[in-house]
């Protein structure tokens, strides 16, 4: 086939054009995922769309300005049996001094001990939340964001989750 030069260029701009659109598209997409790794069986990378196929929970809580919220989310513990986490009867013996690292997009870090999130040890519910009053979480709070309803201090009330990590406590 005969090509010419304006053919060729016309070619390589969308050869470009495509693979840039490809890059782009991988880093949103790595930067919308939720990864679960560490002490799991089965390491995770969970988008919105894959949490939302998981079983929900609804908090209605207050904020500080005494305003009504409704967040949505998915319960921590389904997400750590998803990964294959250590839970109910085998949550016992060495296990029992694993902890849940949850990681944010700024730095900021917050602990659960591992039996703290098991419904079989407590009804305390710790859920991931990913819509606030029917619409996503924003920038900034979102994509995921824990939220702990029984606890009034709001610190373990994490925005913008990147990375939950099992560990052993050494
Ligand atoms: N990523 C991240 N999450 C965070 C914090 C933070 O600094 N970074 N601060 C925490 C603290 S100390 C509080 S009191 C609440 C405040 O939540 P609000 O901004 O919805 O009022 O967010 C918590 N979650
Ligand atoms: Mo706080």
């Amino acid at each position: 086939m005969y090509l010419n030069a304006n053919k060729l260029f016309t070619f390589i701009f969308i050869l470009l054009g495509s693979i840039s659109w490809s890059v782009v598209k991988g880093q949103s997409t790595l930067q919308n995922a939720l990864r679960v790794e560490g002490e799991v069986l089965k390491p995770l990378s969970l988008a919105v769309e894959d949490l939302k196929a998981l079983p929900d929970a609804v908090i209605k809580v207050k904020n500080r300005d005494k305003q009504k919220q409704r967040y949505r989310g998915v319960p921590l513990h389904e997400i750590l049996k998803l990964a294959g986490v250590t839970q109910g009867e085998q949550l016992r013996g060495e296990s029992l001094a694993k902890y849940v690292l949850v990681s944010a997009a700024d730095g900021y870090e917050v602990l659960f001990s591992l039996a703290e999130t098991d419904p079989m040890f407590t009804q305390k519910k710790i859920v991931l939340a990913y819509e606030l009053n029917g619409a996503p979480l924003p920038s900034g709070i979102g994509p995921f964001r824990m939220v702990v309803p029984d606890e009034d201090r709001q610190a373990r009330w994490i925005r913008e989750v990147r990375s939950i990590r099992i560990e052993f406590h050494k």
